[in-house]
């Protein structure tokens, strides 16, 4: 898609809907099969990674000219939505690589956008964005990561934590103080560590509720050394690198909580048809029916929030931090309520492994806190409609 058009108006393509559909049928086909034993195993899944760079979806994210599709932010988030309604394990593959790799497509020297932006595209490796800290969560101006110069090069120390795709990324973008007495305006600095740089090391991996098959932990970097080139944008200008990918990303966590509401309503509703009780489907009690038409509603809506959001960001239009703060925070909280409900449905059979949607409400549950809890998007949405 095209991110010119100079009004809040948006349509689907022909090509974007065929694209949906086709995701649509590898999800039932070879996600949604796969959902329950990545969970259980927490387990990265290698299969469907190799099976979403032979479809090209890695490129998703990413500009023709970096070997991407260039079909923008809402086709993305379409891909998501649909890869989320089986498995949002597997759907944070798609987001990792949008939300790792937007510091470098967004701020990033030619240079570095020749050198890893088409493997990032092809799917050949994958990035990972580390920003939060043990004491610097929704604070992140509260970092104490340090870059220190020495001669040519910077010196970093210092952990990061809940850091998606540890151990799987190739290179880490990592947020440092490098000038303790500016602020966090500017006195942070963002830069590119290869995983295999000397100094840097894979601490804890975190035991999760959810989101099992995507491993979150602590990178640690001690005394690793850079080459000048591996800054991202400006010196001191890191704060705003995060602030900006994090515009864009958040649409991700949004799709990705759109598609575990659907995909807990579809579930639901085509429970509720077939479970009889008192002689009939479920479905024929307004108590049920009532549950699905709000949850239906709810998704409804939500997607609409979540396209319009989505070409806002390809436009750079600029009430996007706010479009992207409300879009993030409605379908997260949509994620949650709609599996909780879906649990309710199903009733005893919602409660256990063999069913998929009390898994769908353990995923869920991050959508509401990563990339901003929403107590931090209602602050950023505050703040623009009181600016
Ligand atoms: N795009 C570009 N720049 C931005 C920006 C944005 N969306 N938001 C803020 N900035 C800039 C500001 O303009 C300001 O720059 P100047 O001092 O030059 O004017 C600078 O960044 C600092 O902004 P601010 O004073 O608003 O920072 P705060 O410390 O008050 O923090 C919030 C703002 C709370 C919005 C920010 O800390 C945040 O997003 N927290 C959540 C972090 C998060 O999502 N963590 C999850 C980890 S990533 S998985």
């Amino acid at each position: 898609m095209t991110a010119t058009a100079p009004t809040d108006q948006y349509s689907l393509t022909d090509e974007q809907i065929a694209l949906r559909d086709m995701i649509r049928q590898v999800v039932i086909e070879r996600v949604a099969p796969r959902a329950a034993e990545i969970d259980a195993k927490a387990e990265y899944p290698w299969d469907l990674r190799e099976l979403f760079s032979e479809l090209n979806l890695f490129g998703l994210p990413f500009a023709e000219e970096y070997g991407g599709t260039g079909t923008g932010t809402l086709t993305l988030n379409m891909a998501i939505e649909e890869v989320s309604k089986a498995c949002a394990s597997t759907a944070l593959m798609l987001m990792v690589q949008e939300l790792g790799s937007l510091p470098i497509s967004l701020f990033g020297t030619d240079e570095q956008k020749q050198t890893w932006l088409p493997k990032l595209a092809s799917g050949q490796i994958s990035p990972a964005f580390a920003l939060s800290e043990p004491e610097a969560g929704s604070d992140p101006g509260g970092m104490i990561t340090r870059a220190e110069r020495d001669g040519d090069e910077w010196v970093i120390n210092g952990t990061k934590n809940w850091i998606s795709n540890i151990g799987i990324a190739d290179f880490y973008v990592v947020f440092c103080v490098t000038d303790r007495d500016a602020g966090h305006s500017s006195g942070i600095t963002a830069f590119i560590v290869e995983k295999d740089r000397e100094g840097f090391s894979v601490g804890n991996i975190e035991h999760k509720l959810g989101i099992k098959g995507s491993p979150t932990g602590q990178p640690i970097f001690d005394d690793v050394r850079l080459p000048a080139e591996n800054m991202i944008g400006e010196e001191g200008h890191g704060f705003k690198v995060a602030m900006g990918t994090l515009d864009h990303s958040r649409l991700g966590v949004a799709a990705q909580g759109l598609g575990i509401a659907q995909g807990c309503t579809d579930y639901a509703a085509a429970y509720a048809k077939e479970r009889k009780q008192f002689g009939k489907p479920i479905a024929a009690f307004q108590a049920i029916s009532f549950k699905l038409a709000d949850m239906e509603t709810g998704c409804a809506a939500g997607r609409e929030l979540l396209y319009k959001a989505s070409v806002k960001v390809d436009r750079n239009e600029p009430d996007m931090s706010k479009y992207s703060a409300m879009a993030k925070l409605f379908n997260s909280d949509l994620a949650m309520r709609n599996s909780i409900e879906a649990v309710q449905v199903l009733g005893g059979y919602g409660y256990v492994t063999e069913y998929p949607v009390e898994r769908m409400m353990r995923d869920a549950k991050i959508t509401q806190i990563y990339e901003g809890t929403n107590e931090i998007q209602r602050l950023v949405i505050g703040r623009a409609v009181t600016s």
